[in-house]
């Protein structure tokens, strides 16, 4: 899954897809270095940020998302339910809600109408506060715990488990050790039944093990977290460097002598 943000301030490509051709020419690039999904977002989740009003998301997407969605399969970000229904209204095929529908009460019966598949991800408290001494007792077990509880929501809600994809949500309200702990946990969110996905790439944690501050430069963690992730069995993986990761993961799945692609997770 390649990362697209028509943002002015996410933290490590703000401001470079804001021109609609710029942002569907990085689509068309990603998707071409072995993106199966481009995931587009129009609101940053950094830590910190503020929010970004519906009115405003759907201003951003207007000319990309329709464009994009006719070069990619396309997911959208967000945990608004009237800017999910406009990108779904134009392509988008799924939809990558960082609240798992706890945002927007609009969103799970959204979701549910349009049959399409959603990622419930995991995140302690909200963007504005969720990097301010987060705490656990055993942080695989309470994100499994959260995931269960939303996944049986959204199964209320009439989204079966075949539609849903579980994220642990590295670095939404999680220190460095809870980062690993969480890759290194993959096995236990997959007993929940759903694909995992995991979106390390270039995240501060990656800084703290390296001390590369520059979020550009860590190709290399990227790499190795998303290795190490898909070795437990996660299979789909939320990077910036489509195609670096695409190398990386297909020559890990050869030794492996696992297929990696469409329907060979290891
Ligand atoms: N991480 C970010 C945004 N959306 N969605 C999922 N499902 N999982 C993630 O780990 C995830 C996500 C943050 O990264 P980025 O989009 O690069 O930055 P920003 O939030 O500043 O736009």
């Amino acid at each position: 899954m390649g990362v697209l943000n028509v943002t002015p301030d996410s933290f490590s490509d703000g401001g470079r897809f804001l021109d609609p051709r710029a942002a569907v020419a990085r689509a068309a690039e990603m998707t071409r270095k072995g993106a199966d999904i481009i995931d587009i977002g129009a609101e940053s989740t950094r830590p910190g940020s503020d929010r970004v009003p519906p009115g405003e998301q759907i201003d951003r997407l207007r000319e990309v998302l329709p464009a994009a969605a006719g070069e990619a399969v396309v997911s959208i970000d967000t945990t608004r339910a009237q800017v999910a229904r406009f990108a779904l209204d134009a392509g988008a095929r799924m939809v990558n809600d960082v609240s798992a529908g706890r945002d927007d009460p609009e969103m799970f019966p959204l979701l549910s109408a349009r049959e399409v598949p959603v990622i419930l991800m995991h995140m302690l408290g909200g963007p504005k506060t969720m990097q301010v001494e987060p705490q656990y007792e055993d942080v695989v077990s309470e994100v499994r715990s959260f995931l269960a509880e939303r996944l049986a929501a959204a199964g209320r809600a009439g989204i079966g488990p075949q539609r849903c994809i579980l994220d642990p949500g590295i670095g939404f309200g999680k220190r460095l050790e809870h980062n690993l702990a969480l890759l290194r946990g993959v096995g236990t969110l997959l007993e929940l039944g759903c694909p995992v996905l995991v979106g390390p790439s270039r995240k501060r944690f990656i800084g703290e093990l390296t001390g590369q501050t520059d979020p550009t430069r860590r190709l290399g963690g990227t790499v190795a977290a998303c290795l190490a992730a898909w070795r437990r069995g996660a299979t789909i993986f939320r990077v910036h460097d489509v195609g670096e990761l695409f190398g990386a993961l297909t020559v890990a799945a050869a030794v492996e002598n696992a297929g990696f692609g469409e329907n060979s997770p290891p």
